[in-house]
């Protein structure tokens, strides 16, 4: 724990505004951002925590594209949906601003004429990949093909998602247009080009060796592997009319590559915010000993290890970023977030349906947290967080404590006397916690260190359990009077200790500890409230008077699990049929050929899964004609007996055949539906009785 004051500028990767944010999105980057912004600001710190929506680029105008209105239409939507979810979810930015607005139009240019006067870039005609029929250059996710690094068949124009390798889009292998689909031809077009390879050498000195430490091993080892691949120049200007017209000669037509653009944002966002706040934006970014942290997902380290920093170094005026924490991905119950798919948990729909539980997703997500290698977020998980150690250990402390006390003392804090050997130990391991809390975070080991909260709020737990106040308060009230003193300790430690993780659980513990009340006779030394906890001898004195129990978190039922689990396989089932590939038509039958076939309404009398075969079931049909034996391969999608009576299509003059030695004298129609279930053809009409033909 640092004790002098010191100036971070943490950010926030800039999410596009093609869509509404999910629990990939806060688990990867932005909780773990926030838990360190919050953090180092009860440190003490100089923090400016600043994001924004990234309102250019590609995504954006497919997006546009495909719902029949303009760039500025989908953005100004999804920009307001996004920037309301990290308020609701309680993500303290000290600023929010959007890659459309005026000062980062100015920043960008102002950014790219500096390098482009300082002769960083170079400029170069060069053939790139061209759409005949939709009549537009195809660069980003214009045009998809295979991944020459990895074999990823849906690599982008200038990243493959798969490995994260920036790509230009003649690297392509088999590209092809996501407008049109046609193959693309070549055609010559002048852009700008950031020479990553002259910058190499420099890369690898400030990276691989000056970093090789203090930088996450998955994020060096991305850096690391692209280096030794050797870098080649990038262009950083495309032909597109969406986004910062490039501001200089010859840039007619043409606009700052999307990941050119958007990182600049973080300082325009800086800006925006010292110009409300009335501070200089400037030491935010050109102070040497000014901490810049970028909070990212994995898919974006190229750009924020390589891109950005070079961006930076070629400009002069700039620092560089301390560390990139990025995150890897979190997947959905196994299968990998998806907007496009809508699989995935939208965070305004969640709150939706777990109101007021901001907290508990923050705290599912964090300790799932994708911080090494991908990880999976199931419904059930949630869940059992939730009952088995918010409502079950931090919860029920809580609220024992501030029941007890309001029973026992009308809320206010009792004098403790002597300390017995538990009192003493209790309160050493109390002491202990904020330091390790502390040193979790600032090694970016937020599932860690909340893991470490979770153990205070255990530690509490255990104490009450074991002195157990509520027997001893007939025979010994002088001992109650210290138990209760040292649990009140404990619970205000973790309504301290939980505000990075859980802020509005903590701002609820705060108020009804009183903490305004108390945290006025801090004295000027104790500036920070995680310092308190281990320097000082009370952090609730005798006398202080609590507020009334409100419960913390409360249980969450299997019902409202199942209506998640039956959200997601309704959307697998949507997917299924968007996708399903419709059968080519069979070559052409005759009129004949159809009346050869002697198809029956049939009704199932009888039925019996055939032993010793996983598919087979062993029917008794009804025909009208007789009662025959049919074996169909139905066994793993019904049970015998839910299909007896059902009415189904028979193809009566099928010849008989044997299965597993039971002979089945025709068939039943069958189809499937979307899922892959099996479903009978059947006329489900009343009054269609066995027998009747079906021509
Ligand atoms: N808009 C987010 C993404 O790639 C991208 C980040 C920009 S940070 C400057 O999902
Ligand atoms: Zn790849």
């Amino acid at each position: 724990m640092n004790n002098t004051p010191q100036r971070y500028t943490i950010t926030a990767a800039l999410p596009y505004t093609n869509g509404p944010i999910h629990i990939g999105h806060l688990a990867g980057v932005y909780v773990p951002a926030d838990i360190y912004a919050r953090y180092l600001r009860m440190q003490g710190n100089d923090v400016a925590f600043v994001c924004g929506s990234d309102e250019h680029g590609v995504p954006i105008t497919i997006k546009a594209k495909k719902e029949g209105v303009s760039p500025q239409d989908i953005v100004d939507k999804y920009d307001g949906i996004i920037k309301k979810s990290f308020e609701d979810f309680g993500v303290s930015f000290n600023n929010y601003s959007r890659t459309s607005a005026k000062v980062h139009h100015d920043t960008a240019s102002a950014f790219f004429k500096k390098m482009y006067e300082a002769g960083k870039f170079v400029e170069e005609t060069t053939q790139q990949l061209y759409d005949e029929k939709a009549g537009q250059f195809l660069a980003d996710r214009f045009v998809t093909g295979t991944c020459p690094k990895c074999g990823n068949e849906e690599a982008y124009g200038d990243q493959c998602e798969s490995c994260g390798t920036s790509l230009n889009a003649t690297d392509l292998i088999n590209p092809k247009s996501a407008i049109t689909g046609e193959v693309p031809t070549l055609k010559e077009t002048r852009h700008w080009f950031l020479p990553l390879d002259q910058y190499q050498e420099w890369l690898d000195e400030w990276i691989v060796k000056g970093h090789a430490h203090d930088w996450k091993s998955n994020v060096h080892g991305q850096v690391k592997s692209w280096l030794n691949d050797g870098l080649r120049a990038r262009a950083v200007t495309r032909d597109l009319d969406w986004g910062i017209p490039v501001p200089v000669e010859g840039g007619e037509g043409k606009v700052l590559y999307v990941w050119f653009d958007a990182p600049i944002g973080y300082i325009s966002s800086t800006k925006e915010w010292a110009e409300r706040e009335g501070k200089d934006w400037e030491p935010y970014w050109k102070d040497e000993n000014t901490k810049l942290i970028h909070f990212i997902g994995k898919d974006n380290i190229v750009f924020h290890c390589i891109i950005f920093p070079t961006m930076l170094k070629a400009h002069g005026e700039y620092i560089l970023p301390e560390n990139v924490p990025a995150n890897e991905f979190l997947n959905l119950e196994g299968k990998k977030l998806s907007t496009s798919k809508n699989w995935a948990v939208w965070l305004h729909e969640y709150l939706e349906e777990f109101p007021n539980q901001q907290d508990v997703l923050r705290y599912v997500l964090t300790a799932n947290a994708p911080e090494a290698k991908d990880n999976d977020f199931t419904w059930k998980d949630f869940q059992a967080r939730n009952n088995n150690e918010l409502v079950a250990i931090f919860g029920n402390f809580i609220n024992r404590v501030i029941v007890l006390t309001n029973k026992y003392y009308s809320g206010i804090v009792p004098k403790p006397n002597n300390y017995t050997e538990v009192d003493e130990q209790t309160i050493a391991e109390l002491k202990a916690y904020p330091a390790v809390i502390a040193s979790s975070i600032e090694k970016y080991r937020f599932r860690e260190a909340q893991g470490e909260l979770m153990n205070l709020a255990r530690l509490g737990n255990k104490y009450l359990a074991d002195e157990e106040p509520w027997k001893l308060i007939k025979t010994d009230e002088e001992r109650v009077k210290t138990i209760m003193y040292v649990a009140l300790q404990i619970a205000s430690a973790l309504a301290t200790l939980s505000e990075p993780f859980l802020p509005f659980t903590s701002a609820k513990l705060q108020k009804m500890l009183n903490f305004t009340d108390a945290e006025s006779k801090l004295s000027a030394k104790e500036h920070s409230q995680w310092d308190k906890i281990a320097t000082r001898d009370s952090l609730l004195p005798a006398g202080h008077q609590i507020d009334k129990a409100q419960l913390l978190f409360s249980k969450i039922e299997d019902a409202q699990i199942q209506q998640q689990l039956d959200k997601l396989e309704a959307t697998k089932t949507a997917n299924a049929a968007e996708n399903k590939a419709v059968e080519p038509q069979k070559k052409t039958a005759t009129f004949e050929d159809f009346t050869k076939m002697d198809l029956r309404v049939g009704t199932i009398i009888e039925a019996h899964k055939m032993p010793k075969t996983k598919k087979l079931m062993v029917i008794k049909v009804d025909t009208g004609l007789d009662q025959r034996t049919v074996v169909s391969g139905i066994a793993e999608h019904y049970k015998a007996e839910e299909i007896i009576g059902k009415k189904v299509t028979v193809l009566a003059n099928l010849a008989p055949r044997k299965l597993r030695g039971v002979e089945s004298q025709g068939m039943i129609l069958m189809t499937e539906n979307a899922a892959g279930k099996l479903v009978f053809v059947n006329p489900d009409e009343d009054g269609v009785e066995p027998g009747t033909t079906i021509n």
